[in-house]
């Protein structure tokens, strides 16, 4: 057996511990597919055994990654047989990197109960602190110490408990109280929000919460999150275009703030090896805009959207949240 298919197999029993069952199943079929070709026709037969023992999640596959196994595995041995009879050549050599792969592990660090780690929270933002977490808190839009270019049109927090009626959300702009919308949940009662009257302009937002349960305890919490209209000098202006291609490409989305008109639709292409995601924020709720969500997009595969309501869109991958892959698109009333 060649160093380079012992190599493989120590990544993948390595990370077969660490990395979570679901990304295994969907970043890795192909590659199985390839490696047990390979140890089937070089006659390894115990080295089979030992990979598919040892690495006997990933023969349960949903059926979709079982059948692209199944296909990788036909095509490899098919190709392999080929080339070895055609040219004398020594038999398929596993050329996938699983580092690439590796990208998806999520981060070590444990949240602790007070300060879980957010997305958009590399900038620090003067004035506006620390978060105040309170037990349950799942996820917050807009997050903690993210930057928008327009007040957001509702906040929304989500949390992992049921919440009772008494919850409350306050909101205030540079220490001045605005008057919030009528508190809404959804139908279980695990996320409230209230709308912003439109346009409040430039500043610090801090967003504060009661969240009340039903064992009658209730526990404060607070968010902020900052409006900076000029920031939009940073985006690139799309809105004379009808149809808008972003490329997922080296773990970014390009590009990735970009203004568009009412009624464009936005097609998201993967050209990276490994899957994405197109996610409404927040991660991992992605309720800011419930079905602005895609599936997994894998490598070659598109995503679309239209957006037919004015407002500020910040979406993410999933996959790649610890990366920083984020993406704001500014949606505005059509100019003719
Ligand atoms: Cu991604």
């Amino acid at each position: 057996m060649s160093r380079r298919s012992i190599c493989i197999l120590r990544q993948v029993s390595a990370s077969a511990h660490d990395v979570p069952f679901i990304t295994q199943t969907r970043a890795k079929p192909m590659l199985a597919g390839k490696i047990v070709t390979r140890l089937l026709i070089t006659h390894k037969t115990n080295e089979l055994m030992e990979f598919i023992t040892r690495h006997y999640k990933l023969m349960f596959f949903p059926t979709k990654h079982f059948v692209r196994f199944i296909v990788t595995f036909c095509v490899s041995a098919f190709v392999a047989l080929f080339v070895a009879c055609a040219t004398n050549a020594p038999p398929l050599t596993p050329n996938v990197s699983l580092s690439s792969l590796e990208q998806t592990r999520p981060a070590s660090s444990e949240p602790s109960p007070t300060h879980r780690p957010r997305q958009h929270s590399g900038e620090h933002i003067e004035g506006l602190g620390e978060p105040i977490d309170a037990p349950h808190f799942v996820d917050s839009f807009p997050n903690h110490s993210q930057t928008l270019t327009q007040s957001p049109a509702r906040v929304g927090i989500n949390f992992d408990r049921s919440l009772a009626r008494a919850s409350q959300i306050s909101i205030e702009r540079d220490g001045k109280k605005i008057e919030p919308g009528a508190l809404e949940f959804d139908a279980r009662k695990i996320f409230m929000s209230a709308a912003l009257p439109p346009n409040q302009g430039d500043g610090l937002y801090f967003v504060k919460y009661r969240a009340c349960f039903a064992d009658d305890t209730c526990s404060d919490g607070r968010i902020g999150f900052r409006v900076e209209r000029a920031r939009v000098k940073n985006f690139l202006d799309l809105t004379h275009e009808k149809n808008v291609t972003i490329q997922l490409r080296r773990v970014k989305y390009q590009p990735n703030e970009i203004i568009v008109a009412r009624g464009t639709t936005v097609t998201w292409v993967n050209d990276d090896p490994v899957e994405h995601f197109v996610n409404s924020d927040p991660h991992p709720s992605h309720n800011a805009h419930p079905k602005f969500n895609s599936l997994d997009i894998p490598p070659t595969g598109t995503f679309s959207y239209t957006f037919d309501k004015i407002g500020e869109y910040t979406f993410h991958c999933s996959a790649h949240v610890p990366q920083n892959m984020f993406g704001t698109i500014i949606v505005r009333e059509n100019v003719p």
